[in-house]
């Protein structure tokens, strides 16, 4: 019965274990991922394996178990903690009678339900045709081997899907098209603003570190929060007037998650430039987290990914309410500050940040040398 499944969304979630570490605490964010796409996982199949099955991804034994759940909970979908290749995730669906999603497609999803603004919508469908060409590619090859290229029925499948191709090909040139316009206008805004010498900051972290939060504690902006992945997906900037120091401006952006799909990267790298211009990212860390050190090093490697990884960096450790962490700002042996423990949703030690961000303004500040443009931020009115 589609349509009953269709409004039951029970997904069914397998996880394999590998050996790597952060099994246990991946697997809970599987969970939140799957609740975040508005699906309700209704039970968890796990396993331990050396390395992939070729052709299922997991054993035979193990995907017999995950057909009897899917079977149990009537799910709509089984949702795999991995990437799968076209292959297994085909032969996975035929094996289970059901929709099989893989991390990356669960990613993609989420992204295309939260894409409000014109631009994140068009950054989300870019990912997913790429996402969708690989596959095409790669089912083509596969149909090719089978069928040694000869035959009527063999010639009709190549000619639809170099079809396809031309028409997906088509479409992310003219989304391509239209990213490069919406990048071209927020650089005459950016350069606006680096003519006036601001103090430009950009938060980012993985997703659920409580940024928005921060910003909204921050600016009084009331974005979008929410307990839930990718909460915030388009790049919000606002100004912010800093007693002692003048206006600075502030970002909002996307959170980061580990293994971020390449094809969102790509995709979101427009949006992600306003963190490449920034003069200081503020890293927002979720200090109660568990998995605290590996959330950090995964923001970092996206952040180098963009080339973002020179830009000054101060980490803010959020959420102390939940940790014995007392609020304070930390600096390094040079004195400079390098991180300032706050909670954005109780209050705590967001003044000690809003210090940090003056002494560091003011330090840029010092450091410009053209007298007309301090006129310029005494004249700049406060938002
Ligand atoms: N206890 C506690 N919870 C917090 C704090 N800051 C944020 N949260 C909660 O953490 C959750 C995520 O907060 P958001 O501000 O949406 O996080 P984000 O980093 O913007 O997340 P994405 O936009 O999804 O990447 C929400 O439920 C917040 O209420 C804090 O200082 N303490
Ligand atoms: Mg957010």
């Amino acid at each position: 019965m589609p349509e009953r499944r269709e409004r039951d969304n029970s997904a069914v979630l397998v996880g394999l274990d590998f050996g790597a570490t952060g099994y246990a605490e991946n697997l809970e964010e599987l969970r939140l991922l799957v609740e975040s796409a508005g699906l309700k996982p209704r039970a968890l199949i796990q396993g331990t394996r050396q390395r992939p099955d070729p052709a299922l991804f997991a054993g035979k034994g193990k995907v017999g178990e995950i057909k009897a759940a899917v079977a149990e909970h009537d799910a709509t979908v089984a949702v795999f903690n991995h990437e799968l290749s076209p292959g297994q995730q085909r032969n996975l669906e035929l094996e289970l009678q059901c929709p099989v999603m893989d991390r990356t497609s669960l990613i993609l999803g989420i992204f295309a339900q939260r894409a409000r603004s014109s631009e994140g919508k068009l950054q989300v469908e870019l990912a997913q045709l790429e996402y969708a060409s690989t596959r095409l590619v790669r089912g083509w090859t596969h149909l090719e081997r089978q069928r040694g290229g000869r035959g009527f029925l063999g010639g009709m499948g190549e000619t639809q899907i170099e079809v396809d191709r031309r028409l997906i090909g088509n479409r992310v040139k003219v989304l391509r098209d239209k990213l490069v316009q919406f990048k071209r206008r927020r650089d005459v805004q950016r350069r606006a603003r680096v003519r006036g010498e601001v103090l430009s900051v950009s938060l980012v972290g993985y997703t659920n570190a409580g940024k928005t939060t921060l910003f909204n504690a921050l600016t009084h902006a009331g974005s979008y929060t929410a307990d839930q992945l990718f909460a915030t997906l388009d790049t919000t900037t606002r100004r912010l007037y800093l007693e002692g120091a003048g206006n600075v401006v502030i970002s909002d952006t996307v959170g980061f998650i580990r293994d971020l799909p390449h094809g969102l990267v790509a995709a979101f790298r427009a949006t992600l430039e306003e963190t490449i211009h920034a003069d200081l990212l503020l890293h927002v860390v979720d200090a109660s987290s568990s998995v605290r050190e590996p959330q950090i090093a995964a923001v970092n490697a996206v952040l180098a990914e963009i080339s973002a990884d020179a830009i000054p960096q101060v980490l803010v450790w959020n959420k102390i309410d939940l940790t014995p962490v007392p609020s304070g700002i930390h600096r390094d042996e040079y004195g400079k500050i390098c991180r300032v423990c706050l909670s954005a949703k109780c209050g705590d030690g967001l003044s000690l940040l809003r210090d940090a961000l003056t002494e560091i303004a003011a330090a840029k500040r010092s450091a410009a040398i053209n007298p007309a443009v301090e006129q310029q931020h005494r004249d700049t009115h406060v938002t």
